[in-house]
């Protein structure tokens, strides 16, 4: 296949990579609703992304994710890096806004450049919001950040999404873990790279820490990486350079046995073939409802003229059909 010459960039996306704030936030949110305008230069960009280290936080509800990324954020701009965070955020209408009253706002230090915040609202399908969340982890990525954090919350199944977008999971839970152990075992636990027992300040830390200790000794060897547990505490702050070392030593890991590649094709094979089953889907509903003699067709079937099979080719050949 030849290469085709790289078309020139399109000035939001040259906006973008000199480090332009307003350009960037103003491309997440055509991304966050879905406008074909930004496409142009979500493509363009792409080929500057891949430089950073993506981390998702995830776990249930109130358990102090946004209060360990404020703390983690600290740690690495001591460190210089350039963190992104981006917030998927499932206050809806329905709960009148914040789930918990007491939760933790994100907030950029004043005035520095360094940080970038997103919040996103989990509204609408998931698969919109894995869209949103990967496209905008991309643009932070190609904005120039080194660290990008990506706060989920997650109790079992729609929070594997988080595997799509980062390189290492951390899932935290708090020491009375009760009832979220089910869970863990359903969803979270399959997808942490890192635990981190939040709120180590509590009674029970450490028999909750000694407990996911034995239940990590459960993976399966064959070279497989063995998720670390962690302890922290965000109140009477500790364990977050614990936190942050055992991200680096599971990005190690990816590194030395060839595994990011393998996350990355399984990451990209997922977003590509969603990105085709969605596109056959549009052009299905379209060739649905421009298709006059759909109910003629349907009539024939039921009259037992041609068979269900003969309607799906005489459909699928509309579809490939060029609009
Ligand atoms: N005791 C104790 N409380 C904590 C700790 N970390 C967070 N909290 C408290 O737990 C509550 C929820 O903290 P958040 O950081 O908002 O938790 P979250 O997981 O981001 O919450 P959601 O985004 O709503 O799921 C707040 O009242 C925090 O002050 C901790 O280490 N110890
Ligand atoms: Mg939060």
């Amino acid at each position: 296949m030849s290469r085709r010459p790289v078309p020139p960039l399109p000035p939001v996306a040259r906006r973008v990579l000199r480090g332009d704030r307003q350009a960037l936030a103003q491309l997440i949110t055509q991304v966050e609703n879905r406008d074909p305008a930004a496409l142009p230069s979500v493509r363009a960009l792409y080929p500057h992304s891949g430089h950073a280290t993506v981390v998702g936080v995830t776990g249930p509800l109130g358990v102090g994710k946004s209060s360990l990324l404020n703390l983690l954020l600290a740690h690495l701009r001591v460190q210089g890096k350039r963190v992104g965070i981006v917030a998927v955020d499932p206050s809806s209408p329905f709960s009148g806004g914040s789930i918990l009253g007491d939760r933790i706002r994100l907030e950029r230090p004043p005035g520095d450049d360094g940080v970038f915040i997103r919040s996103m609202a989990a509204r609408g399908h998931s698969g919109g919001v894995a869209l949103a969340t990967r496209e905008t982890v991309r643009l932070l990525d190609a904005f120039g950040m080194d660290v990008i954090l990506v706060e989920t919350v997650g109790s079992g199944q729609a929070d594997v999404e988080i595997r799509e977008v980062a390189s290492t999971s951390v899932v935290v839970v708090v020491p009375h873990l009760g009832d979220e152990i089910q869970s863990l075992k359903a969803g979270l636990f399959e997808i942490a790279d890192v635990f981190c027992v939040n709120k180590s300040d509590l009674p029970g830390a450490d028999s909750a820490a000694r407990y996911l200790t034995e239940m990590t000794q459960l993976v399966p060897e064959k070279g497989a990486w063995r998720p670390v547990v962690v302890l922290t505490s965000t109140t009477i702050p500790s364990g977050v350079s614990d936190l942050w070392d055992a991200v680096l030593r599971h990005e190690a890991f990816l590194d030395a046995n060839g595994s990011r590649r393998v996350r990355a094709r399984r990451q990209l094979t997922d977003e590509i073939l969603g990105l085709v089953r969605e596109r056959v889907d549009a052009r299905l509903t379209s060739v649905l409802a421009q298709e006059p003699d759909l109910q003629a067709l349907l009539d024939r079937v039921v009259a037992r003229e041609i068979d269900p099979y003969s309607a799906a080719d005489r459909l699928l050949a509309e579809v490939r059909r060029e609009p």
